[in-house]
């Protein structure tokens, strides 16, 4: 029976104790790794590093976030206006093929493509007589932010310890042996760029780099300490009769913003590198993991532990695919989520892209920039989710940069006002279609990436942020839509044309996604409008244009339409489920509004079937989530974590995890690595109705568990445990004074909080001790 209280605010003064995880957070190996989808990776945000691990040879192939190919450059195509109508006519006619001719002459990106994401270079250490080892072992400590690999040759124990810090700007790599001596290893830079040059001294390696299609440049530059001798060989340093060493990794480009290269990338190199000198590799780590805990620490997951801590990381994941039956890899697997996401992107740094800062391709796939129809997006779903809030920073930054470009591209396309993004952007922030008219010419970028803006404000309640950040972003984006829509003559309902639903059907009239896209973001801006008691104009067109907007249709099948007109294919197994938007991320169709959308969208979800590339599983397990159906989304984590060997780069339309856990799409693409973490914590938790759901859709597979630090809208940090399937207690901190409504199975709760305030509540969701 439903029980709904109404329980006035109380201090009960208990604090939300983060239980020790009974899950070993490393990801571990027994041997070498002899290609980069094994190697593990380090990252402070802006200097990112694989490492192989190697014995007799290690290799670090490391980036630097802002190194891409181009320029400061307006993608913008000048009097693309003048044929916006005729498209739109050409699609009024069916004539979808014209259209796409007509597109790809006259309305899309100068240069019809973005530009591209680069390596910046290796560090090698050889290291001679180590060809035959024992006791091998390397390790990724999650908890810590720290790689390791020991052996032993010769009954010397020899161990090293690489860290990317934040505080320091370096990756600093420590090496040790057991014995006084024992240590002497050769040391390089090198580099795939075909410009590049190295200056060798004592204890002191450069090395420039010059991007081949583009005015971006870079210098790294890597220092020695150590107890042993320093010598240089050619262009190699030599370390020999040493018991331990320390590098010190830094490195610097000319960029400084996306309108502005005159940086002085030796200068930053070299201030970074001896500010890290005049530290001891102790204060250097101890700094490093202080920082990096301060983020990972404030949320735990345990969902049981059956004891495979003890299995190779590699090795486990075969396993799982036959014998699912291995909670902590799925807990391993969402802080490991976490964890890249702490590595690659923080206040300041650019956003994480298509492999967040980890590429050693000169040719990246797509081009590892930033794919706005699902997969940047797609990377910052656990940010406010699992506490990681600042963390969602860099996204912010990116959205309100192409809110500056996306004026030109809005006035120049479309003669409207406001900003517009389409399917992609790089680190220019380019804003206009680009590619190809049959997919990159989709409208709703600037849409979606808004959605982020305002969801931080849902998770945070933080008005400022609000009033000084995501409304003018979003009052922009939605401007835009307000005057690109026009009326479809057959139905009268507004509609979005020239589009496409992302990569399916070429340019079309109406896609599902867009309405659902534009009508969230009207209702978004309406709702922020009125909190901070402005445009009450604005607000109010706005109110009547969502009435307008062509609504979601069930079609013949009984699945949700992608378009206008009931043209599915219950036979289309694309990867791609964009007119499921409105149940997520979006949330407006949903169980308590509209469950008939909501069946529709599951039919939509059962004729795609289950598989797909990495990040398209990723999807589908927080769409099953949203469905309520755990264990339908549990198959999903299992093909999430299907092994795919290390060096399958083929994109073959099955997804799954490589041997260091990266997500293959294939070839590795870093969205599934958040998009899963966010499907499982939905299984736990979700806030997107009238209350915060406890255990909505938990997996039979997951009995018993326990959660902390989870945030939910309304500004609530929740933990609680579970057992047999059933909810044990409830422990919820209040950071902005919200009223809470809490719902579990037939139980349900509300009431009024004081901000900075934690509350108890029994299985029952009866308040536990006033
Ligand atoms: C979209 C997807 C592809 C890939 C690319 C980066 O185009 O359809 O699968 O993820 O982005």
């Amino acid at each position: 029976m439903k029980t709904i209280c109404l329980i006035a605010a109380i201090l009960l003064g208990i604090s939300c104790s983060v239980q020790k995880e009974d899950v070993v957070m490393k990801l571990w190996y027994d041997q070498e790794a002899l290609t980069w989808n094994e190697a593990l990776p380090v990252g402070n945000g802006r200097l990112g590093a694989m490492v192989f691990g190697g014995v007799s040879q290690e290799h670090i192939q490391f980036n630097e976030e802002t190194l891409w190919t181009g320029g400061p450059h307006d993608y913008a195509h000048e009097g693309a206006v003048e044929y916006l109508e005729p498209l739109r006519q050409l699609l009024r006619d069916g004539k979808q093929d014209k259209a796409h001719k007509l597109a790809m002459k006259e309305f899309m990106s100068t240069p019809l493509t973005q530009k591209e994401y680069q390596p910046f270079g290796d560090l090698y250490l050889d290291f001679p007589g180590h060809e035959s080892y024992t006791e091998y072992h390397r390790e990724l400590d999650i908890s810590s932010s720290v790689c390791r690999t020991s052996y032993v040759v010769n009954n010397v124990h020899y161990t090293r310890e690489l860290i990317a810090s934040r505080p320091s700007q370096v990756i600093a790599i420590r090496l040790e042996a057991d014995k006084p001596g024992s240590l002497s290893f050769d040391l390089w830079l090198d580099s795939e760029h075909e410009e590049h040059s190295l200056e060798t001294s004592s204890g002191k390696q450069i090395l420039n780099v010059a991007v081949k299609d583009g005015s971006l440049k870079g210098t790294a530059g890597i220092e020695v300490k150590t107890d042993g001798k320093i010598s240089s060989n050619g262009d190699k340093i030599q370390i020999s009769g040493a018991k331990t060493a320390t590098l010190l990794l830094s490195a610097a480009t000319n960029f400084v913003s996306f309108k502005d290269i005159s940086g002085d990338p030796t200068a930053r190199m070299e201030k970074d590198l001896a500010d890290a000198y005049d530290n001891s590799y102790e204060k250097i780590r101890e700094e490093h993991v202080a920082d990096y805990r301060k983020l990972f620490e404030r949320f735990s997951l345990n969902l049981g532990n059956n004891g495979r801590d003890s299995i190779p990381t590699d090795r486990r994941l075969l396993k799982f695919i036959d014998s699912p039956d291995d909670p902590s890899l799925i807990a391993l697997y969402t802080q490991y989520g976490r964890y890249l996401m702490i590595s690659a992107s923080r206040p300041g740094t650019q956003p994480s892209n298509l492999q967040g800062i980890w590429n050693k391709d000169l040719k990246p796939a797509w081009g590892s920039k930033y794919t706005t129809n699902i997969n940047t997006e797609m990377n910052y779903w656990p940010a406010e989710l699992t506490n990681l809030s600042e963390c969602h920073e860099p996204l912010f930054k990116l959205v309100e940069e192409c809110a500056e470009t996306g004026v030109r591209v809005a006035r120049e396309h479309y003669g409207a006002q406001g900003w517009v993004l389409h399917h992609n952007t790089d680190l220019w922030r380019g804003t206009a279609p680009i590619n190809h008219s049959n997919h990159g010419m989709w409208v709703a970028g600037s849409g979606w990436l808004s959605h982020h803006l305002w969801e931080h404000f849902l998770f945070t309640r933080d008005l400022e942020f609000l009033s000084e950040r995501a409304y003018p972003v979003m009052k922009g984006a939605a401007t835009f839509y307000s005057q690109y829509l026009v009326e479809d003559p057959a139905t009268g309902w507004l509609i979005s044309t020239p589009s496409n639903s992302p990569e399916i059907g070429g340019l079309v009239a109406g896609p599902t996604m867009d309405h659902q896209i534009i009508r969230s973001l009207f209702h978004a801006c309406i709702e922020a409008a009125s909190l901070l008691e402005i445009d009450t104009e604005f607000a109010g067109l706005l109110k009547e244009q969502a009435e307008k907007i062509a609504p979601n249709q069930i079609g013949q099948y009984g699945q949700l339409q992608e378009w206008l007109q009931d043209v599915d294919d219950p036979e289309n197994k694309h990867r791609h489920v964009s007119h499921l938007w409105g149940i997520h991320p979006g949330a407006d169709i949903n169980w308590e509004a509209s469950p008939d959308l909501m069946e529709a969208a599951r039919q939509s979800l059962l004729f795609r079937g289950d598989d797909g590339t990495g990040w398209s599983l990723a999807w589908k397990i927080n769409f099953w989530a949203r469905l309520l159906d755990g264990d339908h989304a549990y198959e999903l984590i299992k093909l999430q974590f299907r092994p795919v060997t290390a060096n399958n780069t083929s994109y073959s339309g099955g997804g799954g995890s490589f041997p260091n856990l990266f997500d293959a799409h294939p070839p590795f693409q870093i969205d599934g690595n958040f998009g899963a973490p966010a499907g499982i914590v939905e299984l736990l938790i979700q806030s997107h109705q009238s209350a915060i759901e406890l255990l909505p859709a938990l997996p039979s597979a997951l009995p018993a568990g326990k959660i902390s630090g989870v945030c939910a809208r309304g500004g609530f940090e929740l933990s609680f445990s579970w057992e047999d399937g059933i909810l044990q207690e409830v422990e919820i901190y209040s950071k902005a004074g919200e009223d809470c409504n809490l719902r579990y199975g037939d139980h349900e709760v509300a009431f009024k909080t004081e901000k900075g305030k934690h509350y108890q509540l029994d299985a029952n969701l009866n308040i536990r001790s006033l």
